[in-house]
């Protein structure tokens, strides 16, 4: 599987044929690590369809779904170098690489989803989106993940307290292990294909997801124990690589975002049935959603804050997230 994700990266660059004369087709390779029918492998598709009819037919998307590609953090790297065209990703892997999207990020941030929704739709996530072109990708448009939420094996997390000790899988962003040493337990930060036999064979006691993401990676079947603290509600944000951006014309580029931005409320519309779904589905498996207080959770975040909005720029931008109604 590995061998073969490899060749198949190497093999994912937009394809370009003539057809007649006149004109060429475009099949832009699009990198998720989520299994088919996901809502956001769902969204990548539909706006592969708004492509394809606002191209006739010149250009469209071919969505490789459940990390053929690779995982994550590494789709991200081929995408910056233009092997992928197109990826759609969580921003904390790239809260190492861009600052700006540390913000997002942080813990608590947003008040709720429709906050985060509001924030992300207006300036400020022009703003944020703006920011990945310094780093050879174009941003093209956010999704949502809900809400994350910590999850275990053997020790249920009832209060703050009971984080205690416990060693947790983080995606690859510091922000993430602090976060998890700001509560008092330990971070492991993994690739997700990692995380279900880290958690079997005891190497770490649990995770962190949202429903869909904790339901659909089966990580329920060996953390049963599903505590809503919800920490994070950390946009995702779909890119494309400016290489592949740069060889289309002005006018494509235009039809391009604008099927991706015409593909988030489809994605916000799966992504909520998604959800409840998600949960339904754990908690007839057997899972326990555990309600816990959460001021304590927030609370324990200032030295997060402290520590990664440092600058005046980041300051500003927490405080007009902070001050959006
Ligand atoms: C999911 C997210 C993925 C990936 C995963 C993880 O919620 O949609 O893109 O980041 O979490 O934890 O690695």
């Amino acid at each position: 599987m590995h061998h073969f994700a490899r060749l198949a990266a190497g093999t994912a660059i937009a394809v370009t044929m003539s057809i007649g004369a006149a004109s060429a087709q475009t099949v832009l390779r699009s990198s998720d690590t989520h299994p088919d029918g996901y809502p956001t492998v769902e969204a990548v598709k539909y706006m592969g369809e708004l492509l394809e009819e606002r191209t006739d037919g010149r250009i469209s998307i071919e969505v490789f779904y459940g990390a053929q590609l690779g995982e994550e953090a590494d789709t991200i790297e081929q995408t910056r170098f233009g092997v992928i065209d197109m990826n759609r990703v969580s921003m904390g892997p790239f809260n190492n690489l861009i600052a700006e999207t540390r913000v997002p990020s942080l813990p608590y941030i947003f008040r709720s989803v429709d906050h985060m929704r509001t924030v992300m739709d207006g300036e400020i996530g022009e703003e944020i989106l703006a920011t990945f072109e310094d780093y050879d990708l174009i941003g093209l448009a956010f999704y949502d993940a809900g809400a994350r939420s910590f999850y275990t094996s053997e020790r249920p997390v009832r209060s703050i307290a009971d984080m205690e000790g416990q060693r947790f899988r983080v995606m690859q962003s510091d922000v993430f292990v602090d976060m998890v040493s700001a509560l008092g337990a330990n971070a492991t930060p993994l690739p997700y294909g990692e995380v279900y036999s880290a958690i079997q064979t005891g190497v770490i006691d649990g995770a962190e997801n949202n429903p869909p993401s904790y339901e659909s990676s089966a990580h329920a079947e060996v953390a049963r124990y599903y505590t809503l603290d919800e920490h994070l509600i950390v946009p995702e944000v779909l890119v494309m690589a400016k290489s592949t951006w740069d060889r289309f014309s002005a006018e494509d580029q235009e039809i391009i975002r604008q099927a991706a931005k015409d593909s988030v409320a489809r994605q916000r519309e799966l992504w909520d049935a998604a959800e409840a779904a998600a949960l339904e589905t754990v908690l007839a498996a057997g899972s326990e959603v555990i309600e816990v207080d959460k001021q304590p959770f927030i609370d324990a975040m200032a030295p997060v804050y402290e520590k990664y909005v440092d600058t005046p720029e980041l300051q500003d931008l927490v405080a007009r997230i902070q001050a959006t109604e």
